[in-house]
This record gives C-alpha cells, sequence and structure tokens, in this order.
C-alpha cells in the first residue's frame, strides 16, 4: 500500500475573475501533488471555490444578479483556470454542493454537543473584504474611514450571532504550536500566530441574521453560518465528511498540507485547529503560508486595474513557462514581483539558453553522428562519474526542500545541475572528440543525455508538458519516469533508437505587441 497525502489550496472567493495570486496558489500546490504522486504516494490533491459570504452577495447585487446567479457564473471560470494551468487537482469542491451543506451542518452540530456554541449578541468591526471581525484595537483610523488589521475598511455590525467559544482553546492551541512547530511554515507566520495567541483569544461571531446567503444554521435557520465557518470545512468536505467511518475520510483525513496565502494565516491555524478540536476531529498535519505576488511592486487589485488575468499570461509565454518562472523566482512563502523582463528572462536564460540547448546539442549531435542511436558508454573518466554523482544526488535534496515546501530551492538544486552539465559539455567538448576520441564523444553524449533524464523527471512536477517531451526526446517509456528511476537504478540504455530530436524550449521573441502590454 502506497503511503497517501492530502493536499488543499484555498478555496477562492469567485466574486470575479481569477487573478495571479489564484493562479500561483494553484500551481504550486500541484507542483507539490505531482512530486509527491511521482515520490509513490497516492495523492489526494483538492481545491474549489468559496461560494458564500457578504462579499458575493454585494458583488452579485451590484451586477444585478443573485449570489447563486453569481457564483453559477463565475465557477467554472476558477475550474478553466485551474485545468489551464494544468492542475491535477483531484477534485474541485463547491460550497454551494449539498456535500459540503451536510459537511457544515455535521461540523456545527459537533461543536454545539460539544458546549462550544452559545446565542448572544454581537456589536463589533466587520470587513467585507477580508470577511473578518476585528477587534476595536485592530482597527485604525486614516482619513475618516477605518480600516482592519490587513488594511481593508471595516463596518460597525450589530446582531444575534451565535459565538464560539474560542477562549477556550488558547492553552491548546499554544500546546499544539510548541508540540508541533511544523504545523505552521514559515517560521515567521508560526511567531505571528503564536504571538496573537498568547495574547488571550476572545469568542468568534459565526452566524449571522441580516442576510440569508449561506448555510442555515441547525435548527435556527434565521441565522446563516458565518462564511469562515463553512468555508473551512470545505477540507473535510471534500475528504468525505460527515461519513467518518467511510474509507475516504479514513483514508485521506487528517490532511496532509493545506496551502494558503499569508492575509488567511489565522483562519487556518487558530479558528480552523479550535474548530476541529471541538468536534472532536484529528487536525491538519500542516498549513503552509505563500507570500503575495505584486505586478511590478504594486499589489494587484480590481480598484488599482492592474489584474493580469492568469490566461493573458499562459497565451504570451506558454503554460509550463509560466509555471516555471513563479515557481523558480518567487521563493515559496515569500513576497515576489513579476514583470514582462522577468518572465523573458528565465524563459531565455534557464530554458531555452539552460536547459534547452543542453539537450538539442546532445541529442543533435546522437541524431547526425550516431544515426540517432544513443550509444551505450566506454569506461567512465572521472568527471564523468563526478557528473553522474552530482546528478544521482538531486532527489535527496529535492526531497528535503519539497518537504518543506521549498519549491524554488528543488528547482535551484535540478538548475545547478544543469549549469554543472552546460560546463562539463563545453569542457568535455565532444565536437571536438568526433575526430580525435570517437569513443569519448559516445560516451560524453551518453552521460549528457543521462543527465538530461534525470533532469527532466524532477523537472515534471514543475514543467509537465515539456519535461515530457525531454523524455519523449530520449525514449524514456511511460512507466520509466517517476522517481524509482532516478539514479544508477534507471541509467538510460545504450543502443536505443532516438526520435528526431526537437526544440522543447523555444527562445521568447520580443514582439511590440508585448512589450507594450508588459
Ligand atoms: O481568501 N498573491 O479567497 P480569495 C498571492 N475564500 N496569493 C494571493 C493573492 C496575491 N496577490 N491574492 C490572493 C479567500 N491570494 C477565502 C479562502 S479557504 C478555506 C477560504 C491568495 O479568493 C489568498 O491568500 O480571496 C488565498 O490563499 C487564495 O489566493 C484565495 O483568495
Amino acid at each position: 500500500m502506497k503511503p497517501t497525502f492530502y493536499l488543499t489550496t484555498a478555496i477562492s472567493y469567485p466574486n470575479g475573475s481569477p487573478h495571479i495570486g489564484h493562479a500561483y496558489e494553484a500551481m504550486a500546490t500541484d507542483a507539490i501533488a505531482r512530486f509527491m504522486r511521482l515520490d509513490g504516494y497516492d495523492v489526494h490533491f483538492l481545491t474549489g471555490t468559496d461560494e458564500h459570504g457578504i462579499k458575493m452577495l454585494q458583488t452579485a447585487r451590484r451586477e444585478g444578479l443573485t449570489p447563486a446567479e453569481l457564483a453559477d457564473r463565475n465557477a467554472p471560470l476558477f475550474k478553466d483556470m485551474v485545468a489551464l494551468l494544468g492542475c491535477s487537482n483531484d477534485d474541485f469542491i463547491r460550497t454551494s454542493e449539498p456535500r459540503h451543506h451536510a459537511a457544515s451542518k455535521a461540523i456545527w452540530e459537533r461543536m454545539q454537543a460539544n458546549g462550544d456554541i452559545y446565542l448572544d449578541s454581537y456589536a463589533g468591526w466587520y470587513s467585507v473584504r477580508d470577511e473578518a471581525f476585528y477587534g476595536e484595537d485592530e482597527t485604525i483610523v486614516r482619513d475618516g474611514v477605518r480600516y482592519g488589521a490587513q488594511g481593508t475598511p471595516v463596518e460597525w455590525v450589530e446582531e444575534k450571532s451565535y459565538f464560539f467559544r474560542l477562549s477556550a482553546y488558547q492553552e491548546r492551541l499554544l500546546a499544539l504550536y510548541e508540540q508541533h512547530p511544523e504545523f505552521i511554515g514559515p517560521a515567521e507566520r508560526r511567531n505571528e500566530v503564536v504571538s496573537f495567541v498568547k495574547g488571550g483569544l476572545k469568542d468568534l461571531s459565526i452566524s449571522r441574521t441580516t442576510f440569508d446567503w449561506g448555510i442555515p444554521v441547525p435548527g435556527d435557520p434565521e441565522h446563516v453560518m458565518y462564511v469562515w465557518v463553512d468555508a473551512l470545512t470545505n477540507y473535510i468536505t471534500g475528504a468525505g465528511y460527515p461519513d467518518v467511518e467511510g474509507e475516504s475520510f479514513k483514508r485521506w483525513w487528517p490532511a496532509d498540507l493545506h496551502v494558503i496565502g499569508k492575509d488567511i494565516v489565522r483562519f487556518h491555524t487558530v479558528y480552523w485547529p479550535a474548530f476541529l478540536m471541538s468536534a472532536g476531529l484529528p487536525l491538519p498535519k500542516r498549513v503552509f503560508a505563500h507570500g503575495f505576488l505584486f505586478n511590478r511592486g504594486e499589489k494587484m487589485s480590481k480598484s488599482v486595474g492592474n489584474v493580469i488575468g492568469p490566461k493573458d499570461l499562459v497565451d504570451a509565454y506558454g503554460r509550463d513557462q509560466v509555471r516555471y518562472f513563479f515557481l523558480r523566482e518567487v521563493p515559496f512563502g515569500q513576497d515576489g514581483n513579476y514583470s514582462h523582463e522577468a518572465i523573458v528572462t528565465r524563459i531565455n536564460a534557464d530554458l531555452a539558453n539552460d536547459l534547452g540547448n543542453l539537450a538539442q546539442r546532445s541529442l543533435s549531435m546522437i541524431a547526425k553522428n550516431l544515426d540517432g542511436t544513443l550509444p551505450a558508454p566506454g569506461p567512465f573518466s572521472d568527471e564523468d562519474a563526478a557528473m553522474l554523482a552530482r546528478a544521482d544526488a538531486m532527489l535527496p535534496a529535492c526531497r528535503e526542500a519539497m518537504a518543506m515546501q521549498q519549491v524554488h530551492q528543488a528547482l535551484n538544486v535540478v538548475w545547478a545541475v544543469v549549469a554543472d552539465a552546460n560546463r562539463y559539455f563545453a569542457g568535455q567538448a565532444p565536437w571536438a572528440l568526433r575526430k580525435t576520441d570517437p569513443a569519448r564523444m559516445e560516451t560524453v553524449l551518453y552521460v549528457t543525455a543521462e543527465i538530461v533524464r534525470q533532469v527532466a523527471i524532477l523537472a515534471q512536477p514543475v514543467m509537465p508538458e515539456s519535461a515530457g517531451r525531454l523524455l519523449d526526446l530520449l525514449a524514456v517509456p511511460a512507466d520509466a519516469r517517476d522517481f524509482t528511476v532516478l539514479g544508477p537504478a534507471g541509467r538510460l540504455p545504450g543502443g536505443v533508437a532516438l526520435p528526431a530530436p526537437q526544440g522543447v524550449f523555444p527562445r521568447y521573441v520580443e514582439t511590440d505587441e508585448a512589450k507594450a502590454a508588459g
């Protein structure tokens, strides 16, 4: 039996079209999912849309739609986005689905049965943009407008509300962070959460009565659940909750990894574990928060008008190129910038020049000089052996990086070997050996092809299509592309006929149009 790995993205509010922040999270989580599958895990990868809440309601009103109509119109855009990006998600959840209503009702009832829910009235500040309640001390007034902790405007709310006894969970949460330092990554986020919880927790308002777009509170349909109660619950719905005895729930829950953005850490590392503790359910093993992406240093927002859609990027640069750029360029967990120039530089330097040329030069020499047959190597020189050893050492280094979601670091490991291989190829000069020592030429070409094989296998999580094409060019069979064949165990067999080489990573050629758009 394979070990299991259940991972999720945040679910997006479909109150508009998907933006690059949504795409970034999906691409990164997909790269992790693909890595784990290739590394022998049975993976379940969940993503979806978060359709309730006032933000959806207000947008719908502005557009003259019901919130359900707005969700029905926009949720497919998110589904299409993950497909466009080549994501390998096993499920796409919409919180308006009956399975999710059932799960939300069930977790509510369990928290209630545990004595953690009571009726009172709420009077305080609420940010619709964040769908978050803020304490007075977390707000500031600027130019007559009051803003919450994340800089979004807040409004005063007063209504009857159910509360969750969050204050009762302070000690248990602190014990969780202490005993499981890996629960929150990266470390800066963990420190923020620990000091927030140490500062004391107030009970949380978890229902609303002033609108009815949401999941009705069991036994009191005048209230709908606070959107975050149902949103967080999506992760167990996706595992088959409330059927806790079912095969799916036993197999997938607790989740191994929730990938989210840094603005929603508190919901995932304070509220969510407290809800689960209250409901008597196991806790997810890790929550990892990535940073925010900025277009040339500015935060993207619809009001600023600098939102570039994921589809525009994929159309302009190619799917694998976009995936590679964001995952290599931005250290996962930190904020990052993107611009047309930065994307073109990565495409031309890392992909076209470094990996593309290495593959193209070695494969076209095999095509021209050896009738397209991969040679069997002669005895390995010290340089050959050292080069192979560096390639063989990639997997453990990549595993270590990916276990901490350091996707960029795993790519750095692989591209360091690509750089070594280019130096090796230039130093060995197989084109010169063609006349002086053809047997050595064959060995050098073999070693280079073998490096390309291992690089391509490890590039698959980030660039599934292009890496697959490289492996096709090396005649690597479909069942010899996972991580069990990395290292000496899977060396290319000599004497195999290779298909005609083709460029896999074209250079990006600047057009005036692209310059203007970038
Ligand atoms: O927060 N750069 O939904 P959402 C990087 N529905 N990531 C970004 C980003 C940016 N510029 N902007 C947003 C929600 N994100 C809730 C989640 S989960 C139970 C409910 C990330 O559509 C953001 O941090 O506002 C979040 O992880 C995801 O995109 C969805 O954001």
